[in-house]
């Protein structure tokens, strides 16, 4: 396997534009987010850049076959409409089909089945909403739509691993110029690996040609040039993702170490839906949820959030 340079390696943003190529949507998103930024800014508000979901690393250009994860964008939807409640402006920057905030509630459901039709007959009749099939929908509604008016929810989609490092660079380059205001919670599940389009083969593998053995090199990390050039006064959140408890809080000190920034929500993924530790350089908080909270549905993100922006006041302030 190929090795890049250390990850704080000035070469990490010299290798994203020579080795993915920029992706069409990557300009206009760039302008509609340093507009959004700027004008909630000016408003008064934070801004968070929330990313949620998997990436997708394509092994053929003409994309038949890719690897993916295991990421639903649960943690990021749920977490986008936490940040929502406590008065934020969010950039979602988001896996294609993955949860999205509010319509994430009804991810499971047949449209089909939760509507019914009442009256006329043939292309006619009124189409109701069955509330059964669709718990608490008139609150998620109106609390979506009131979020949809102000216009304080920007959604920007990727599916590769390139489109999301090209955005993330847009996304980080908008929120510059508010310093302090802008948070980055960097939640998405990104792929370390991935093939280089110069290696890549331009048509489908054949099966013909026996066993496949792929080679795949390491994705720069974007989290260093993103701290160090591209929004150095920002408030930035990692997360760091392991399957081996033991193991897990020494990754997140060290991810603190080496990128220097504001804290890490390290979580394990067996456990990740109740338990997380906010990492920051001086101090480690468990959050869990109790056994009754588990029970009445509460959401860890609710937790992650509140601390979270405690710890963004604290900042801006300092
Ligand atoms: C996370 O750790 C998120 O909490 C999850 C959320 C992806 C586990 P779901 O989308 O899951 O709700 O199903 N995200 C970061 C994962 C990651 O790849 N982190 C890298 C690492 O651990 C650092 S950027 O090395």
């Amino acid at each position: 396997m190929a090795s890049s340079g250390s990850p704080s390696s000035p070469t990490a943003e010299g290798k994203l534009d020579v080795e993915f190529t920029v992706p069409a949507q990557v300009e206009v998103a760039g302008h509609l987010m340093a507009e959004f930024a700027q004008r909630h800014c000016s408003a008064g508000r934070r801004v968070v850049l929330v990313t949620s979901g998997g990436t997708k690393v394509p092994l053929e250009s003409r994309t038949v076959r890719f690897l993916d994860n295991f990421s639903s964008g649960r943690r990021g939807s749920s977490s986008a409409e936490y940040f929502l409640d406590s008065g934020y402006a969010v950039i979602f920057l988001h896996r294609h089909r993955s949860q999205y905030p509010y319509s994430r509630c009804y991810a499971g459901v047949n449209l089909l089945d939760a509507l019914l039709l009442q009256g006329g007959e043939g292309g006619s009749g009124q189409v109701v909403a069955d509330t059964g099939a669709l718990p608490d929908i008139a609150a998620v509604l109106r609390r979506y739509q009131a979020v949809k008016d102000a216009e304080l929810l920007l959604p920007v989609e990727f599916n590769t691993l390139s489109e999301y490092l090209h955005l993330l660079k847009a996304a980080a380059q908008a929120l510059n110029p508010i310093g302090s205001k802008a948070m980055f919670y960097l939640a998405a599940a990104v792929s370390d690996f991935y093939i280089p389009a110069s290696e890549m083969p331009e048509h489908k593998i054949q099966s013909s040609n026996g066993p496949l053995q792929i080679s795949m090199k390491m994705v720069p990390k974007m989290l260093s040039p993103l701290v160090k050039d591209w929004a150095p006064r920002a408030f930035v959140i990692s997360f760091k993702l392991e399957t081996n408890p033991s193991i897990l809080l020494e990754r997140a000190r060290r991810a603190l170490d080496t990128y220097r920034h504001q804290a890490v929500v390290a979580n394990v993924l067996d456990t990740r839906r109740g338990f997380v530790v906010v990492v920051t350089p001086h101090t480690q908080v468990e959050l869990a949820l109790s056994e009754d909270e588990a029970r009445q549905e509460v959401e860890i993100e609710e937790k992650i959030v509140a601390n979270l922006t405690a710890a963004h006041t604290a900042f801006i302030e300092d």
